[in-house]
């Protein structure tokens, strides 16, 4: 009976996850748009499955009737960065929604306060509204925001702990700290080329949006352009792509919106 409330009672958590997962991968897409690099890497989400909410509960003496105000994680969303510095930002763009579409409930940082695992991560606990059939219903959510060295780190010894539960062998206990301290230090030399990796990626993501605005151009041309007047474009187009020239490329997409103007 009660296996079956809870099921009623998770669907307006997915679509909780459902809804934040989208609203972060549109930041993401709207940052790569601009030509911009994103502090945002990928978002996954998830509902916690019934049978670790039940452990959860009766980990911490929370009676079934109160599992909604208590457990904070039953819906949560996961955004990976790249470098430590974009958490930052990460976390400016959750305050910034505070009292527009989500409540900032609680702020717990774990990154400049590792846990004794390990464990690095900045974790907001968020009260979300969700429309459904019934009315509104207000569920919590938990937003972790990490690194995708702290990611790596602390999904191997998720699966470790889950294997292993309260009987985790000390020796490797001990890999799991070195490790810990290993991706401590990745994040921190990741931190020193930061620069460097941002202007490589932001050229790269300039010249994949040029390369789809030239298709875009050349495909309304060839609408209103003749085979002979088309195959120098194309010719011109290939002879740019081997050359491998941003800055020609974008020049070259200059003159085909200025011909697409002239013959509209
Ligand atoms: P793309 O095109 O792969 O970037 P969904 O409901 O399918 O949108 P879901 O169910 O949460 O998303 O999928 P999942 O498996 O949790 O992964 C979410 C997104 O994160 C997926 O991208 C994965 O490709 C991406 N992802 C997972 N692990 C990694 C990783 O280690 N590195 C990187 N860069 N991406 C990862 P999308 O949204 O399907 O699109
Ligand atoms: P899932 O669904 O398996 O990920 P706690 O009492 O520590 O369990 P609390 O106080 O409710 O949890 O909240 P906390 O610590 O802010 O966040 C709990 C979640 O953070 C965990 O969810 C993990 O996802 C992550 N987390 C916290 N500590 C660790 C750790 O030492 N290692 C790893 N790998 N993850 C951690 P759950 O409950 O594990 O659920």
């Amino acid at each position: 009976m009660e296996t079956l409330n809870l099921k009623q009672i998770l669907i307006p958590y997915a679509q909780a996850v459902e809804e934040l997962k989208l609203k972060f991968k549109s930041i993401r897409y709207e940052y790569l748009s601009l030509d911009e690099y994103s502090p945002i890497e990928f978002v996954t989400g998830r509902v916690k499955k019934i049978s670790s909410i039940l452990d959860k509960a009766n980990k911490k003496n929370i009676p079934l009737t109160q599992i909604e105000e208590k457990i904070e994680d039953i819906a949560g969303i996961r955004i990976m960065c790249q470098f430590e510095e974009d958490i930052n930002k990460v976390i400016e763009l959750v305050r910034n929604r505070h009292n527009k579409d989500l409540v900032i409930i609680e702020e717990r940082d774990y990154i400049t306060n590792m846990k004794a695992s390990g464990y690095r991560s900045y974790h907001i606990i968020v009260s979300y509204p969700i429309q459904t059939a019934m009315g509104e219903r207000i569920v919590l959510a938990e937003i972790q925001i990490r690194t995708l060295a702290m990611n790596f780190w602390a999904t191997i010894e998720h699966s470790l702990r889950y294997k292993y539960k309260q009987n985790m062998p000390e020796s490797i206990q001990e890999r799991l700290n070195n490790a810990a301290q290993a991706a401590y230090k990745l994040d921190l030399e990741m931190a020193q080329i930061r620069e460097e990796v941002l202007k490589a990626q932001k050229g790269f993501q300039t010249q994949s949006n040029t390369v789809g605005n030239i298709f875009a151009n050349i495909h309304s041309l060839a609408k209103v352009l003749g085979e002979q007047e088309m195959n120098p474009i194309y010719e011109k187009f290939w002879k740019l792509w081997e050359e491998d020239s941003v800055e020609q490329m974008r020049e070259f997409n200059v003159s085909l919106e200025e011909l697409l103007r002239e013959k509209r």
